[in-house]
């Protein structure tokens, strides 16, 4: 970017970015700046909102009191993460009601991930083990993205995914010292989430559309293949210490790079299930308009009690 071309306000912009000075709503901004960040902290919310659908299958289901507990609470904490992420768009100028008709009409993304059914009481481990962990790896450096709000945000988030990382690492650690059966559902498990839980991490950095800004900008603090890449690195010894088996034959570790090398992702699979074409994508939006349908009264009754109280405050003062 040449200096002569940009103005005092882009300058002043660029200095608090390059001196690690946070961006807050009141700043200016550039405009792409900000529907970057709109665009972003809109599907990490819609991902966390659309999350908890998965997990709620198992509520009912859940095999103890405890386990049950621990899963209630591990869903109204996606809940949430989603209300501090909606808030944090509207500090960009954002309606929140639009964000969300975006994700009904396919307009916004959401997390793939979210797309594959839970079968199984092991799938509810690997979503705590595998989904949280590969969150925990791609939002622990949110926490130091370049806008205020989203990175104090992540801070909590992050804080909470961790606790539910180590819940679905325990339900898979119970299980795969369990009996045979028990042992072999969470191997099954494990081999139907491993390839998803790498695609959380979008395309490779070659196909990346927006990384290289979002990293000159510190909105990201890696790109997509360094993230995936310390996300397997974590993950293997993980799966080795409680005797499972990653489903990737050429799964080798690579003294030189320091890390492990794995086969390649099918991409194919990625773009279909990105784009709409997923095994569960059509349940997930319906589940979700159905909600927002069915929820109308309940915030009309609150829009109604805070105009009554905004009244009432008025008239004593
Ligand atoms: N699924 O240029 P790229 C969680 C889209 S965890 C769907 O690399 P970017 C949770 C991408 O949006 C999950 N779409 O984009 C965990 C873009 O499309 P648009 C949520 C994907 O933004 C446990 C296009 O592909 N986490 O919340 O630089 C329980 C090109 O990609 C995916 C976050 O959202 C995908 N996997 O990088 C409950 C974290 N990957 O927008 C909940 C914050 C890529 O141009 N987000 N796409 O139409 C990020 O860090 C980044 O947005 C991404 C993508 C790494 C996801």
């Amino acid at each position: 970017m040449k200096e002569v071309n940009i103005s005092d306000l882009e300058r002043k912009f660029e200095e608090r970015i390059a001196a690690e000075i946070r961006i807050e709503p009141n700043d200016w901004m550039p405009e792409n700046y900000r529907k970057t960040l709109i665009r972003q902290i809109s599907q990490h919310a819609h991902s966390e909102i659309v999350g908890q659908l998965p997990e709620g299958n198992w509520v009912t289901r859940a095999p103890n009191l405890r386990r049950k507990a621990v899963l209630l609470a591990k869903i109204q904490d996606e809940a949430g993460h989603g209300l501090y992420l909606y808030s944090a768009v509207e500090t960009l100028g954002a309606d929140r009601e639009e964000t969300i008709d975006d994700l009904h009409t396919g307009k916004a993304k959401y997390s793939s991930i979210f797309n594959y059914p839970t079968l199984t009481w092991a799938d509810i481990g690997m979503v705590g083990w595998l989904v949280d962990g590969a969150a925990i790896m791609n939002q622990v450096p949110l926490c130091r993205t370049s806008y205020g709000p989203y990175a104090r945000a992540m801070v909590r988030v992050c804080k909470e995914e961790s606790f539910h990382q180590r819940q679905g690492f325990e339900i898979v650690t119970t299980l795969a010292q369990g009996t045979a059966e028990q042992k072999a559902m969470a191997q099954d498990a494990l081999n139907r989430w491993w390839w998803p839980a790498l695609m959380m991490f979008g395309p490779s950095d070659a196909e990346s559309k927006h990384t290289e800004q979002s990293m000159r900008w510190k909105i990201k603090r890696h790109t997509n293949d360094e993230l995936r890449q310390m996300f397997v690195n974590a993950t293997v010894p993980q799966a080795e210490l409680i005797g499972l088996k990653v489903p990737d034959d050429n799964l080798t570790y690579n003294e030189e790079k320091g890390g492990y090398d794995f086969s390649d992702i099918d991409w194919d699979e990625f773009w279909q299930v990105v784009n709409g074409h997923g095994i569960c994508n059509k349940e997930r939006i319906e589940a979700r308009k159905k909600a927002k349908e069915e929820g109308i009264w309940v915030r009309e009754a609150a829009l109604a009690y805070a105009e009554k109280r905004a009244a009432r405050r008025k008239q004593a003062s």
